[in-house]
């Protein structure tokens, strides 16, 4: 009885011993459990915060290439997928600080910077959301598309009777400004800043007086005919000038001009604009309908931009028309009075087309054209004040062209990719 009492106890501790180990080992195999679920969730949260905060980077480069409006400050916080993130944008130029630590706040080596701070929130719900933040450093280019009266990338033939020469929008009207009686025309001249480049050849084949210099590309000259008078330099640049292509990059949700139907429309009707950001698919204006702008309006024009038989771009008050174009042509010809405002910036048309540009015809043209990959034509009789810009200019007829000094000072910056200078993520 003895030797089974004692059997049975011995038994009973082993089972004991054996249950306690049992229960250690599941608590064990439950926390680990618990830790591995714990730490999936960290590393998952930690790179989808990152990608988030990524994509908001991605995102506000995005609006500083579009150029547009209102970019600068703190936006958000915007939801992606089951993250967010909030973006603070800086300019380096406006914002009193020393950002490159050289030559004090906001020199002239601060301009076209932006710092963007992205701050991003990846959260799966089960624990404490993972933050992650990224910093990048972007460049602008700086635009020197309307330094000059007319530049044509790969040349400029002035054909017919081309007489150049500049104003200054900031002083007053050309008229005002033409008082400089010239012997060798015979007609009053403004300013002497009526320039012309390439970066390849300059030909005239006409009767040509420009009041400034003709520079042709490195290595091409101008050609100079017993007809043809250049007042300043003829030297070659020793470098080609950069002109950067446009990209065509309407933002999401760009609304239809008003009135006239859907984004898709063509705009062929009478409009007021008073101010806004629209899409239309083409601009074909017919038979004395006029594009009237009060205000500051951006047009994104998918394909042509028609203006051609007495039709009128009207600028008035306080009104500016930047359009950026896609594809197609662009004829503002044949009597069209395009901008009376006598401010060329109030007209500002950026193509990213490689179709043909033309413009002039028995009018007025005020307005500046960057059409970088277009062959453009300037037409006759007509007295042109602005700047253009193609990948060939052509004038032919007679071109009376007045280059605005005022065009010159404004910070522009091209309507394309930035240079992305530092890309880091500064928190873990
Ligand atoms: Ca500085
Ligand atoms: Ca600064």
């Amino acid at each position: 009885m003895t030797d089974g009492r004692n059997q049975q106890g011995s038994a009973l501790v082993v089972v004991l011993v054996m249950v306690v180990v049992l229960s250690g080992l599941s608590v064990l195999a439950i926390a680990n459990a618990f830790q591995k679920n714990t730490s999936t969730e960290v590393v998952v949260e930690n790179s989808q915060s990152l990608h988030v905060a990524e994509a908001g980077v991605d995102r506000a480069i995005a609006e500083i290439n579009r150029n547009a409006a209102g970019i600068l400050g703190t936006h958000g916080p915007f939801n992606l997928g089951s993250g967010s993130y909030t973006t603070t944008v800086t300019d380096w130029f406006t914002d009193g600080v020393d950002n490159d630590g050289a030559n004090g706040p906001d020199d002239a080596g601060e301009q076209f910077h932006y710092t963007i701070l992205c701050t991003a929130t990846g959260n799966l719900g089960a624990t404490d959301p993972v933050q992650k933040q990224v910093e990048a450093i972007v460049r602008r280019q700086p635009f020197t598309g309307f330094a000059r009266a007319m530049f044509g990338k790969d040349q400029v033939t002035l054909g017919g009777t081309v007489f150049t020469d500049s104003y200054d929008s900031a002083l007053g009207t050309y008229a005002a400004q033409a008082v400089n009686p010239d012997p060798h025309v015979g007609v009053p001249v403004a300013r002497y800043k009526g320039d012309i480049g390439s970066n390849g050849p300059i030909g005239d084949v006409g009767t040509v007086d420009v009041f400034g210099n003709s520079t042709a590309g490195p290595g091409f000259s101008t050609t100079i005919t017993s007809n043809c008078y250049i007042h300043g330099s003829t030297a070659p640049s020793p470098v080609p000038i950069p002109m950067p292509d446009v990209v065509y990059d309407p933002p999401a949700g760009c609304p239809p001009v008003p009135n006239n139907g859907t984004t898709a429309s063509t705009l062929t009707n009478s409009a007021i604009l008073n101010g806004g950001t629209y899409r239309c698919a083409a601009v074909r204006l017919a038979n004395h309908q006029v594009l009237q702008i009060t205000g500051n309006v951006t047009l994104y024009v998918d394909g042509d931009i028609l203006v051609t038989a007495k039709e009128e771009v009207r600028i008035t008050g306080s009104g500016k028309l930047t359009i950026y174009h896609g594809s197609g042509s662009i004829h503002i010809t044949g009597g069209s009075n395009t901008n009376t405002s006598g401010k060329p910036e109030t007209l500002m048309v950026y193509s990213a087309t490689t179709d043909s540009v033309n413009a002039g015809g028995n009018s007025t043209f005020t307005g500046c054209i960057y059409a970088p990959n277009s062959p453009t034509q300037l037409e006759g009789n007509t007295e042109y004040f602005g700047s253009v810009t193609g990948k060939s200019i052509k004038c032919q007829g007679t071109v009376d062209f007045h280059y605005d000094e005022a065009l010159g000072r404004m910070n522009l910056v091209v309507p394309g990719p930035c240079e992305v200078r530092s890309w880091r993520e500064i928190t873990r």
